[in-house]
């Protein structure tokens, strides 16, 4: 077991890691940057060390700096959490070489799953469903190659980068005179944004919901999923609302694509805690790329199933079996979690602060993941996420209306937040309906 586990993170997650670490009698090592003494788990922690300035490039993205305070901390584990490091395979890479456990999937898998093309190269050798494509980069195709590619897909079509992912690096190509332009196009940008040009060719769906799939791996061959979050309702890329079970859903669907992907998973010894995001349409899973680290909205889904996702990940990095067999995941209910921002609903512009009060919300069925307190001050330099909230009831209603209560609930002064963009989301009509697709919350912000 993991003696003492050093937390390469920040803000809510950083604290969720350690209350995890807590619960297994794990010490913990915070590293915070010289904007961040303020973060209640740097109070919490049994160490803390300062491991450069505010800047992310000088402290939470400083391998050597990270590895440096494990060393001397002798911390035995890194947890990454999420952003920052978490998928960054030369960082697990040298955490491993240093002689320490990276509490995450083998560098080899972050970096299979880091370029697009190879991700959906594999998963489409594992059997998961992909969506019709170029099958690889395009780049050393001739025009008419791509040309033909195309149309035999039919437009649109989508250009992405293999470097890229969650919304960077894409382009829609809705008409033939286009095509060759637009892949040029991407390619430089892929060349300057990712420092690697290459780019393949899929079908674009028009209307999709964004699905995922939650997996956990030993590390040695087995692997269990836990059902599927709906992360439909997303501004600019971003997520704002997540919930699972997905609305409409079948427990029929839900068995076949979650043993699709625990058969991949099991395929590449995965390790620790997964998420394979799938686009779905008219009743069918396209994959599109797999995350290799925990997940934000990971709370609904430990609400629905009752298993705590970031303790599995700590066991299975020390070397324990799953606690679960796949017969033993059961679902009960449903759970949604609304991200708290540190921003000006209108203008999405940043409203970093001190917070002069804060008031948090509870009642049944209500979990809030926060690192905020009256009188923090949410610096200007980190993502704007401040919190989440989460509600579970038996069912969807019942767990939007302990949602509702709880924004009302909820008092965050002297900063602005988007509480009150979540109020008008759950009271949408569409969005009560449930099944909405990607485009709804734009749509709605725009007045259609
Ligand atoms: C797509 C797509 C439609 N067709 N691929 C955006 C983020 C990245 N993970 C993949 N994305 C998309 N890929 C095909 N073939 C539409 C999107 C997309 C999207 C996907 C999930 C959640 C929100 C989205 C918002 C805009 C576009």
């Amino acid at each position: 077991m993991l003696k003492k586990v050093l937390i390469a993170n920040r803000g809510e997650i950083a604290l969720r890691i350690l209350r995890a670490c807590r619960e297994l009698g794990i010490k913990t090592v915070a590293v915070y940057s010289s904007a961040d003494s303020n973060l209640m788990h740097v109070r919490l922690a049994d160490e803390a060390v300062c491991i450069g300035a505010a800047n992310v490039a000088q402290s939470y993205l400083n391998i050597p700096a990270v590895i440096s305070a494990a060393e001397i901390t002798q911390a035995d584990a890194i947890h990454p959490g999420y952003g920052f490091l978490a998928e960054n395979a030369e960082f697990a890479e040298q955490v491993e070489k240093s002689g320490f456990t990276f509490i995450g999937p083998s560098p080899e898998t972050i970096r299979m799953m880091g370029n697009k093309v190879s991700a959906i190269q594999s998963m489409q050798k594992a059997g998961i469903p992909c969506i019709p494509g170029s099958n690889g980069a395009i780049n050393h195709n001739t025009d008419k190659q791509n040309l033909e590619i195309a149309k035999k897909i039919g437009y649109p079509v989508i250009i992405k980068a293999a470097g890229g992912g969650g919304g960077r690096g894409m382009r829609v190509v809705r008409q033939e005179r286009d095509l060759l332009e637009f892949i040029a196009m991407t390619c430089t940008e892929a060349q300057s944004a990712f420092g690697d040009d290459r780019v393949y060719m899929e079908k674009f769906l028009e209307n999709p919901r964004h699905i995922e799939i939650q997996v956990l791996g030993d590390g040695k061959g087995k692997a269990i999923h836990l059902g599927e979050r709906d992360c439909s309702t997303q501004r600019r890329h971003q997520k704002v609302i997540e919930e699972a079970p997905a609305p409409g859903i079948t427990d029929k669907q839900r068995k076949k694509i979650g043993q699709l992907c625990v058969k991949a998973c099991e395929r590449i010894k995965y390790s620790g805690a997964g998420t394979f995001e799938f686009l779905y349409e008219n009743g069918e899973f396209f994959f599109i790329e797999m995350n290799t680290r925990i997940q934000v909205e990971h709370g609904v889904t430990e609400m629905i199933t009752g298993i705590d996702l970031v303790r599995e990940q700590l066991m299975v990095a020390g070397g324990a079996p799953l606690r679960y067999k796949q017969d033993q995941v059961k679902y009960t209910g449903h759970a949604l979690e609304c991200r708290i921002n540190a921003e000006d609903p209108k203008t999405l512009m940043p409203s970093p602060g001190k917070i002069d009060l804060f008031h948090p919300p509870g009642g049944p069925g209500i979990r809030l993941d926060t690192h905020i307190y009256s009188s923090y001050s949410v610096p200007p330099y980190y993502d704007s996420m401040i919190g989440k909230i989460m509600a579970h009831g038996e069912t969807r209603d019942c767990a939007i209306a302990r949602m509702n209560q709880a924004l009302e609930e909820t008092i965050i002064d002297g900063i602005n937040t988007n509480i009150v963009l979540h109020k008008e989301i759950l009271a949408d009509e569409k969005f009560k309906k449930g099944g909405i697709n990607i485009h709804f919350l734009e749509k709605k912000l725009a007045g259609e």
